[in-house]
């Protein structure tokens, strides 16, 4: 496969975040003569604990900064004369989005247009020569909207955000289109499906339903728990992103899926099952947490991805099965508990306690 960019340089934004930290810890040491660095505002999802491993690396350094700061920016390129963006720096919680949308445009929206603009600054010299340069903007299957029972979304499946986080990623997704086709900007743009493995937020399902099922909390699922996502293991996503930023063709979009379809009750009992294996404790104990709660407003049935594309372009498919990843991804939860422990404390607390009350 022909290479068609070759990174010296890379800006990754929100690399303290849950996506952004996996991709460092497995690009920092596979290409020690590539530099990183990873601008992060480190919002309540932003944690340099993840990075630890790295945080010494030659090729590894840290700029704690907003991505709508359009004069930091500036001056980053100009300082580390970057040869590619990674950009995940976002608000991602699409619950957060429901309650303070406006948070989602400013950084989602202005922050991803802000970041266009940068590298439209830097980058107009080298215009003509696409494979020098290469901004890949990180985007969700979400845009496309919601599915019924069958069908899958595609490249080609029109824009239907029904959240305000995925009408702020539409948006992004928009400008960044816009960029490629009307300045010629390198974009190429990836939407993928839901990712799980360690260090996620626990505000999301896998690691909200771990961590209340270790503390034997109830966990609450919303509507009936039929709602189907497509679970994508983070390892996976992160290889693919390193191929599209490598092999892609500018311009196009590559949408990255796990294959792993599941309804949220399902997985749940799935997770439940292996908590209990691994705390000891009786098979089927922790089941009786589940707790059917209001659903969210909008709440999208269903997501799933046709990545025949990413697979037939850049050879790409994932290597974790739902059951593979999910051993793995609970026996790492349960293996870092201090971490769990101590992003549960720093924030999420008072969050759950908003969203729900006691429950
Ligand atoms: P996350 O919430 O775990 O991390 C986001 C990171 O961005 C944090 O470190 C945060 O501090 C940083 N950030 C937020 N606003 C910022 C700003 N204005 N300036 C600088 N930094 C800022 O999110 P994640 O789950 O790692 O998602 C990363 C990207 O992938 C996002 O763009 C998200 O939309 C996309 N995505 C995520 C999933 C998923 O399942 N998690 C699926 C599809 C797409
Ligand atoms: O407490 C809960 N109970 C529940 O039933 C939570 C937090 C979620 N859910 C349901 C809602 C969804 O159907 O579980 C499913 C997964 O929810 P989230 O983990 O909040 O993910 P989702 O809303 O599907 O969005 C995620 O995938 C796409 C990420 O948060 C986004 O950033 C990404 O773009």
């Amino acid at each position: 496969m022909a290479l068609t960019h070759d990174p010296t340089c890379i800006l990754v934004t929100g690399g303290a975040g849950f996506i952004g930290s996996n991709f460092l810890l497995r690009m920092v040491p596979r290409y020690p003569e590539t530099h990183f660095v990873n601008l992060d505002r480190l919002t309540y999802a932003g944690n340099l604990m993840n990075l630890r491993s790295i945080e010494k690396s030659a090729n590894y350094t840290f700029v704690r900064a907003d991505v709508t700061d359009s004069e930091l920016l500036a001056t980053l390129f100009a300082r580390h004369k970057f040869t590619s963006v990674v950009h995940f720096a976002a608000e991602s919680h699409v619950d957060r989005s429901i309650t303070a949308p406006l948070a989602f445009v400013r950084s989602n929206t202005l922050g991803t247009v802000t970041l266009l603009e940068a590298a439209r600054a830097a980058w107009s010299d080298v215009a003509h020569a696409a494979h020098a340069r290469r901004f890949l903007h990180v985007s969700t299957d979400e845009v496309y909207g919601s599915l019924g029972a069958d069908s899958f979304f595609t490249e080609h499946s029109p824009y239907d955000p029904r959240s305000p986080y995925s009408a702020s990623k539409a948006s992004a997704d928009h400008f960044a289109r816009a960029y490629a086709h009307t300045y010629g900007l390198p974009v190429c743009i990836s939407n993928c499906s839901n990712n799980y493995g360690p260090y996620q937020f626990p505000e999301k399902l896998i690691p909200l339903v771990i961590a209340r099922a270790c503390s034997q909390e109830p966990i609450p699922i919303y509507g009936q728990g039929d709602n189907v996502r497509d679970w994508l293991h983070v390892a996976d996503h992160c290889d693919a992103l390193d191929l599209i930023l490598r092999n892609g063709q500018p311009g196009d979009t590559y949408l990255v899926g796990g294959s792993s379809e599941c309804t949220n009750l399902s997985l749940v009992r799935i997770i439940l099952d292996l908590v209990d294996e691994g705390l000891g404790h009786p098979s089927g104990h922790s089941h009786r947490l589940i707790t059917l709660v209001t659903d969210r407003p909008g709440h999208d049935f269903r997501y799933a991805i046709d990545a025949s594309h990413l697979r037939q372009a850049l050879g790409w498919r994932p290597r974790y099965s739902l059951t593979e990843g999910m051993r793995q991804t609970v026996a790492w939860y349960l293996d870092n508990m201090d971490w769990l422990q101590s992003v549960t404390d720093r924030s999420y607390r008072d969050y759950f306690q908003a969203q729900y009350g006691q429950l």
